[in-house]
């Protein structure tokens, strides 16, 4: 198998998981017993030297030194999975490089912007209200973070690293009222509902 994605049970390796469901993409599942520390391992630490999940080995492509590409970092994994196997951001040069831009802003405010509003508590309090008050405008009528006249009006990579995360709320924080934000609501069961969602990251 050409591309070997490495994750352990109730992970954010399920995010990219989700992403190749979704695209199709035929990749190896490395489950990791991280509660037995095999994420710990020295072989491991040869693909991931942070000993952290996910990480992806993609055997199509080579490092510099001339060794399969090894890639840690979700976001870094779900870029490169848009822009190089699912061919995801198409049109002309320009339109290519403000969708590669726009999916970076939001895989990276998925990431560090989002993840960090949602799993510190005291961020929790002071950023969670104006995020998802923002989040729930934008996602009116269910629409596409990237939708345009170019590209998947329909479902992006942008959609799968903020909409995981906001999948993610009723499952660990289920004592958060979200009945202020119904477009997320709404999300989040449209989410729940995908195939490729199930497949890849209902497991968590
Ligand atoms: N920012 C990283 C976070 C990776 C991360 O913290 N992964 C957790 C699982 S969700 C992990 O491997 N933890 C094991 C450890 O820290 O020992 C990403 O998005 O990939």
């Amino acid at each position: 198998m050409t591309l070997k994605l490495y994750g352990g049970a109730r992970s954010r390796a399920s995010i990219p998981r989700w992403y190749l469901e979704e695209r199709d993409i035929p990749y190896e599942w490395v489950q990791l017993d991280m509660q037995a520390g095999e994420h710990k391992t020295d072989a491991f630490a040869a693909i991931n030297p942070f000993a952290k999940v996910p990480a992806l080995v993609d055997q199509t492509l080579r490092a510099p030194g001339g060794e399969p590409l090894q890639l840690f970092e979700s976001g870094a994994i779900l870029l490169h999975l848009a822009d190089h196997h699912a061919h995801e951001f198409t049109g002309t040069a320009d339109q290519v490089a403000a969708q590669r831009a726009l999916a970076t802003q939001w895989v990276l405010f998925a990431n560090s912007t989002l993840a960090v509003a949602l799993f510190v508590p005291a961020n929790r309090e002071r950023e969670f209200p104006q995020l998802m008050t923002v989040l729930d405008g934008l996602l009116a009528g269910g629409s596409s973070l990237l939708a345009g006249p170019w590209g998947d009006p329909l479902w992006s990579v942008a959609d799968c690293a903020v909409n995981a995360y906001l999948a993610y709320l009723p499952v660990f924080f289920p004592q958060i009222d979200l009945t202020p934000y119904p477009n997320v609501q709404a999300t989040i069961a449209a989410t729940q509902a995908r195939d490729a969602y199930q497949r890849g990251m209902g497991k968590i």
